[in-house]
Parts: C-alpha cells; sequence; structure tokens
C-alpha cells in the first residue's frame, strides 16, 4: 500500500525536539527525509540524557524514527554545492536553528526560493517579530512566555510547568499543518513559500481556553474556579489546581491506595445530565431534592464540598473500579495513568500508539508512533538511522561521483 507523502523529499535542518517532531510525522505520513547533521557530531540529542553509554539516547531514537541521516557541513565549499542540489531537489525544508543560523549558513530564503521556487520552507522559532524575535528558546520557555505556566498549578501556590511537551512537540504539530497546507496550495499555485510558527504562538493557541477567560473576567467571577465563591480574583486569569476548563466541573480525587500509589487518582466531570446517576452511585440520592445541589448553579459555591463527598466514595475503591462504574452510568471520567501503565496498556500497543522497535546498538525500545491513524496509509514506525548513514546513498541518488563524495570528505563536508 501506498503512503500519503510518497515521492515528497523533505529537507529536515532540524535538531532537539520541535523540529524533529514535525518531520518524524511526515516521515510516517511516507515522506523521503533526509535529516542533515554537523559531521562527526549530529543533532545535539544523540548524546543527551543517556541511558546505554555511547548509543544515541531515547530522546533521539524516539523523535527520528524512519529517517535517513547524512553528515554534510554546509559552510564548507563542497558543502554548499551538495546543499544547494538538496534544495533543487526537496519539495520541503524544515529548520529549527537559532534565528539566523540559515542565513548565516549562505542560505536566506530569497536565495531558497531562487534555487527552488517550489520549495516549501518552513521555520520553527521562539517569537514570531517583536521584541524577543532573536532568543533562543526550549520548551520551558515556550510554556512561561505563551501563557500555560501562569495558569497552571494550584491556586496558592507557584507557576508550573506541565509535562507534555506543548512548546516543542507542539509547535511541530502546527508546522505539520501548515507544511501540509502548504503543498496543497502549491499544486494549484506552482509555487512554494514560507510556513513560519513561533513556539509562544503555538502554546497561546493551545491555552486558547484560559484567552476566554480573561476576557470573562471582565462581566464577574470565573464560577467555575476553586477561588469561588470564597477567593479573590485578580486582573488576569488565576491557576486553577485540578478544575475543569469546559463548562461542566471536573476535579482529581483519591482512589484506594493513594497512600503508597502516587496514580492512585482518578479525575471525574460531574457533567449535568449525569449528575443524577452519580449522586446515587456515591449514596447521595437525597441530593437531587435538596435546593443546595440539584442543580449546577446551586452546586457551584459548593464544588469542593461536592467533590470532596464524591472522594469519601472513590477511595473505598480502585480507580479502575470507579473508571467501571462511572462509566456504566454515562459519568465522564479517567484514571490517572502513569507512564508504566501507558507502556503496558494492551490496547495501545494493538493501535501502534506504542511500539516497541529493535534499533543495531540499543537493542529493543519502546516509542510513540504516529497518534494520526490514516486509513490509507498506515505508519510503519522504523528505527532512527545512525549518524551519517544514509551519506553516501543519497548523495549517489544526488548525482554525486565516487571521486566528488572523496573530495567532499576529504574537505570535511560531509
Ligand atoms: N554543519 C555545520 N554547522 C551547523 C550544522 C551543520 N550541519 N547544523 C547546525 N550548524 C550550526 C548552525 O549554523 C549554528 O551556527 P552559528 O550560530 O554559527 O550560525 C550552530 O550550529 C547551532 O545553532 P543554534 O544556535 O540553533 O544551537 P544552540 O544549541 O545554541 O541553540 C536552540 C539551540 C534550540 C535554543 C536554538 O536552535 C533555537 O532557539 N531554535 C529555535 C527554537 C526551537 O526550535 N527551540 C526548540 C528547541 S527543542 O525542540
Amino acid at each position: 500500500m501506498g503512503k500519503a507523502l510518497d515521492g515528497i523529499r523533505i529537507l529536515d535542518m532540524t535538531h532537539v525536539q520541535s523540529g524533529p517532531t514535525c518531520t518524524q510525522i511526515l516521515a510516517w505520513f511516507g515522506a523521503d527525509v533526509i535529516k542533515v547533521e554537523r559531521p562527526g557530531e549530529g543533532d545535539p540529542t544523540r548524546g543527551q540524557l543517556r541511558d546505554v553509554p555511547g548509543v544515541d539516547s531515547l530522546y533521539f531514537t524516539m523523535l527520528n524514527a524512519n529517517k535517513r541521516s547524512i553528515t554534510l557541513n554546509p559552510k564548507t565549499e563542497a558543502g554548499k554545492k551538495v546543499f544547494t542540489k538538496l534544495i533543487e531537489l526537496c519539495d520541503v525544508m524544515v529548520e529549527n536553528f537559532a534565528p539566523g543560523a540559515i542565513d548565516r549558513m549562505g542560505f536566506p530564503w530569497e536565495k531558497i526560493q531562487q534555487i527552488n521556487p517550489r520549495m516549501i520552507y518552513a521555520s520553527v522559532k521562539g517569537f514570531g517579530p517583536g521584541p524577543f524575535e532573536d532568543c533562543k528558546v526550549y520548551e520551558n520557555v515556550a510554556q512561561c512566555t505563551g501563557g500555560s505556566a501562569s495558569t497552571t498549578g494550584q491556586i496558592d501556590s507557584v507557576p508550573l510547568v506541565t509535562g507534555a511537551q506543548i512548546g516543542d512537540s507542539g509547535t511541530g504539530i502546527h508546522v505539520v499543518a501548515g507544511i501540509l497546507a502548504a503543498l496543497l496550495q502549491r499544486e494549484k499555485s506552482g509555487r512554494g513559500q514560507r510556513v513560519t510558527v513561533a513556539m509562544q504562538d503555538a502554546v497561546l493557541n493551545l491555552c486558547r481556553v484560559k484567552l476566554r477567560d480573561q476576557q470573562r473576567l471582565a462581566h464577574g467571577p470565573l464560577k467555575e474556579y476553586p477561588q469561588y465563591p470564597n477567593g479573590t480574583f485578580g486582573e488576569a486569569v488565576p491557576r486553577a489546581g485540578n478544575a475543569s476548563g469546559g463548562g461542566h466541573p471536573g476535579w482529581i480525587v483519591k482512589c484506594k491506595g493513594w497512600e503508597s500509589d502516587p496514580d492512585a487518582y482518578i479525575y471525574v466531570i460531574a457533567q449535568l445530565q449525569a449528575f443524577p446517576a452519580l449522586a446515587k452511585a456515591i449514596g447521595h440520592p437525597e441530593w437531587l431534592e435538596d435546593a443546595n445541589f440539584n442543580t449546577p448553579e446551586a452546586r457551584l459555591p459548593r464544588l469542593m464540598h461536592v467533590f470532596s463527598v464524591i472522594e469519601q466514595w472513590t477511595m473505598t475503591k480502585t480507580k479502575w473500579e470507579v473508571m467501571s462504574t462511572l462509566n456504566d452510568l454515562d459519568v465522564p471520567c479517567g484514571p490517572i495513568l502513569s507512564m508504566k501503565e501507558l507502556a503496558e496498556e494492551p490496547s495501545l500497543r494493538a493501535t501502534g500508539t506504542v511500539v516497541e522497535v529493535d534499533h543495531p546498538k540499543r537493542g529493543k525500545y519502546l516509542t510513540v508512533g504516529n497518534p494520526i491513524k490514516l486509513s490509507d496509509s498506515p505508519a510503519d514506525v522504523k528505527r532512527s538511522p545512525l549518524l551519517g548513514e544514509h551519506t553516501e546513498e543519497v548523495l549517489r541518488e544526488i548525482g554525486l561521483s565516487d571521486a566528488d563524495i572523496h573530495a567532499a570528505r576529504q574537505q570535511g563536508a560531509i
């Protein structure tokens, strides 16, 4: 079976996480992703957080599946020639170096366009045009500057960053959308274009509901936040603990075993239509006749009490028992799953969301496969490449002779 992006060649100048997330998804969709790495060093993540000495880290292997790796220094004479050839032959170039790095290599956008007018050139930067445009940015900087940290955490405590890599991987996924749209537009226009995504913008996009709440604040307190009715609201959206960001109240409650198991918790949503069943299940059918509890408005100022009563019930059951009982009643809920549980979950293995891959140096390891499932283009996860594993193969494909390759190697260009 063919793949959605068969025939699309990606010149992958990405490193660390945001860019590699993007090109890995394009590779899973079937694009030929040629990852260009600095000779002798490669993507710095190959050596970061290593668990096995001398072997590419999980950080690298889990972000660079299904790609080919070539070593190339576009700052050398021979490197520039090869790089120019690659620009001519590729459809998309993706980069996430510090602002200006590709220009300093001698390849500003204008030149890339000149070499290949059909080229789609995608860049990740920390910030868009403005006072911070020249700054280098990593994940947590983006979370802090994009509105996530100020709105995450317990209500009376410090801002928190989240474990979900919304700044890096979140931005990479936005870039995928931009590239696919640009490829479609190229079908009609015949021209490539620039795709740029700032990490701050991507995080803010993911925090859209918090900007919603900022504007609601002008019209009174945010009644679904735990600060209501006893706390105070300032000028900006506060942290809301584990309160639900939607129209139905929710909270994390303890389950049986919480004293020793840090993940013995479940998120319960007291959805309007399921509330009667929930009240009966936890042994409080009288709430349905009580004016203090029998409407969502009546419950709002008592939500913490409602959830503490729900918790008295959930603490008598494991999170799986709570899940099973409440699901049967159509009460939305979700157990707090640890990474160990997710790694071992058979249904995630069956769908290819968690995949075991074999690597010639590290042996078997787990990775997260493509979460975007296409019925006619299933992703087949292949191990990440060794540094420069495909240099000669790719250089021959683009027309270099053995003598050219030898000369490039002599110059340190590959
Ligand atoms: N051959 C020769 N040189 C190469 C090369 C190659 N194949 N690939 C990269 N280089 C050079 C670059 O040209 C650059 O050199 P100059 O600064 O002299 O122009 C240098 O390597 C490294 O670039 P960098 O400044 O991007 O690297 P850094 O480690 O200092 O910064 C990061 C890393 C991530 C903070 C920065 O790249 C950045 O802000 N990127 C944009 C935002 C981003 O994607 N952040 C997410 C990071 S996690 O996903």
